[in-house]
């Protein structure tokens, strides 16, 4: 039994292990709605918009994501296409035209003058592989709840791949020069529970299953046919 059970963890702890180290995917590896935008802010105050507009991307799967390649554009003439970031799995990116500074907040990519926010109707389009969109934001005014207020969007529905701003709630977390928003984290989106991966599934099974069998009674055979608990 003991070499059984040093068996089953031995081999579960593996399987763990190799999972954790997994390489990160590339954006040929996603399917729409693996990203999503989770925020955006179309009109800061205190600031001109070319220096601090920004959007907030979540990467929904369970592995880190190699955004290189990514394409980001609207359905005019704006785009840019991502060089080097690395997403972790469930990690949001701030991405800024701007260094965020002014705001106080970290942008993980800027792209500069490549994207404009329009405060009225615009788009932002997450493009992989073969121009496959992952997910398209499309609203019809930028700052629906104000100037200098992000929209955060309310819920992340199974499969989401498409949003307007009606998806999106008016950001509460303040920023300075009296901007509101999250940029980085959940703020007032509603992140559904993360699944676990399967291996550690594995893991919790086993022990689960070790823990069960330490405290069974243990019976051993007497003469006549008869046990009794040891
Ligand atoms: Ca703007
Ligand atoms: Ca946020």
């Amino acid at each position: 039994m003991q070499t059984a059970i040093t068996l089953i963890l031995a081999a579960t702890c593996t399987l763990v292990l190799s999972t954790a180290s997994a390489a990160s995917l590339t954006v040929a590896d996603l399917s729409p709605g693996d990203l999503a935008i989770t925020e955006f802010l179309a009109n800061p105050v205190g600031i001109a918009d070319s220096d601090a507009e920004y959007f907030e991307i979540l990467n929904r799967r369970g592995t880190a994501v190699d955004l290189s390649g990514l394409v980001v554009r609207d359905d005019g003439s704006n785009s840019f296409t991502v060089t080097a970031l690395t997403l972790d799995a469930g990690a949001f990116g701030v991405f800024s035209n701007g260094d965020g500074s002014a705001l106080g907040l970290s942008v993980d990519y800027a792209y500069g003058s490549a994207m404009s926010l329009t405060n009225a109707a615009d788009e932002i389009v997450l493009a992989g592989a073969g121009d496959l969109e992952l997910f398209r934001l499309a609203y019809s005014d930028g700052d629906v709840y104000g100037a200098g207020v992000a929209n955060e969007l309310t819920t992340l529905t199974p499969g989401l791949s498409a949003a307007a701003e009606v998806d999106y709630r008016a950001a509460t977390a303040p920023l300075l020069l009296g901007n509101l928003g999250s940029p980085g984290a959940a703020g007032g989106t509603s992140l559904p529970a993360v699944p676990l991966p399967a291996a550690a599934w594995l893991l919790g099974s086993a022990l689960a299953w070790l823990a069960a069998m330490r405290r069974r009674p243990h019976y051993e055979l007497m003469a006549a046919g008869r046990s009794r608990r040891i």
